[in-house]
């Protein structure tokens, strides 16, 4: 009997483990492959919504609709188009969010805040799927409080078309001759650090003397733009309203694979890196909800739905490897290796920003 209980072992053993690959016990560290489900105490149980409070043109609704039809939970999808604009309804506490989606700065500055619900990764054991490069940076060092949705940079995109001159940097677009045809995303905190790679200077050192020398720069560019948008900047170009434009990455991927007559150009000033991430507000009502959801959109098959919508980069390595040779030849997406910083917390100086930035555009 002994005997046979060892060879049934023996053979079944290894068959299970081929077998039964993508459902795992939480073991987060050390699991191999896609996807697991979460460790649910039996007592505990996932309220019925989900307020969601996300980017614009980021989270598609086949995943919300996914995520409802298996858990029954209904997903509140309320969007904004800057770290600023959340903060704001965030601080606010107008409404109660259980999730939302900070850049890496902004993760920052909430954590120190003591914001941020530390998240149970025993229910979100998916966190395994995230490219170790993507994990544990200086925006949230001990991986507490955050799940990478996507990374990305910001470039330009060019109708050559109608721009035959070399664009190889923001000092090419933004030039008198262009003066109407461009398109630049409504971020205050991008805007300036556009300006100062431009002065040689550090995005991440906002000083008043920084910004005096950011001044006269921005002051020219404001008055060169015909169409601040960040929820969707491809349109401009799409539309033709503008030949021009410093974008997100993702639009500008979906501008290049749209039509061959845009191009993409990683800034020769340099660009910086955003890693967008999901995290729970202190005060979320449905903490337990909100990881489930963490954890349903990092299984590969459903992260590979957000980067066929929304071609960012996808931190999710099984995920990645579901795409096709196309989707991942995409320079937009996945630009040739290159180690970009990231924006961290500037405190107070985020103030001086949004001010400097506001002043130019109503005197503009
Ligand atoms: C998605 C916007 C990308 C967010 N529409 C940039 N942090």
């Amino acid at each position: 009997m002994k005997r046979l209980h060892a060879l049934l072992t023996l053979v079944l053993l290894p068959l299970f483990v081929l077998l039964g690959c993508n459902e795992q016990k939480p073991a987060p560290a050390a699991a191999a492959s896609g996807s697991a489900k979460p460790a649910a105490a039996p007592e505990a149980k996932p309220g019925p919504e989900l307020n969601l409070f996300a980017w614009s043109e980021y989270v598609p609704q086949d995943v919300i609709d996914g995520f409802t039809k298996e858990t029954g939970i209904k997903v509140n999808y309320e969007t904004y188009a800057s770290n600023e604009e959340m903060l704001s309804k965030l601080l606010a506490g107008g409404t109660k969010y259980d999730l939302i989606q900070p850049s890496e700065y902004t993760i920052e500055a909430l954590a120190k805040q003591k914001k941020l619900e530390a998240v149970d990764w025993s229910r979100v054991p998916n966190i395994k799927n995230i490219a170790p490069e993507m994990k544990n940076r200086p925006h949230d060092p001990e991986q507490k409080y955050s799940v990478p949705w996507m990374a990305g940079s910001v470039g330009i995109v060019v109708n050559t078309d109608k721009i035959k001159e070399p664009i190889t940097g923001f000092k090419d677009v933004f030039q008198d001759k262009y003066k109407g045809r461009i398109v630049a995303l409504a971020d205050s905190r991008e805007l300036v650090s556009w300006a100062m790679s431009t002065l040689g200077l550090d995005a991440n050192q906002v000083t008043p003397e920084a910004l005096e020398k950011v001044k006269p720069v921005l002051a020219q560019w404001i008055k060169l733009v015909k169409v601040f948008d960040s929820d969707s900047p491809k349109t401009a170009l799409l539309n033709g309203d503008v030949d021009i434009g410093v974008v997100w990455s993702g639009e500008g991927a979906i501008l290049t694979e749209k039509d061959k007559k845009f191009t993409y150009v990683m800034p020769v000033e340099g660009t910086h890196m955003f890693i967008d991430s999901l995290a729970i507000p202190v005060g979320a009502t449905n903490k337990l909800g909100a990881e489930l959801f963490m954890n349903y959109i990092l299984r590969p098959e459903v992260s590979k739905l957000v980067s066929d919508a929304f071609p960012y980069t996808n931190p999710n390595l099984p995920a990645r490897a579901l795409l096709t040779k196309e989707q991942l030849a995409n320079v937009a997406s996945y630009p040739p290796a290159s180690k970009l910083d990231t924006f961290r917390d500037i405190g107070k100086a985020a103030s001086d920003i949004d001010k400097l930035v506001t002043d130019l555009k109503a005197s503009n």
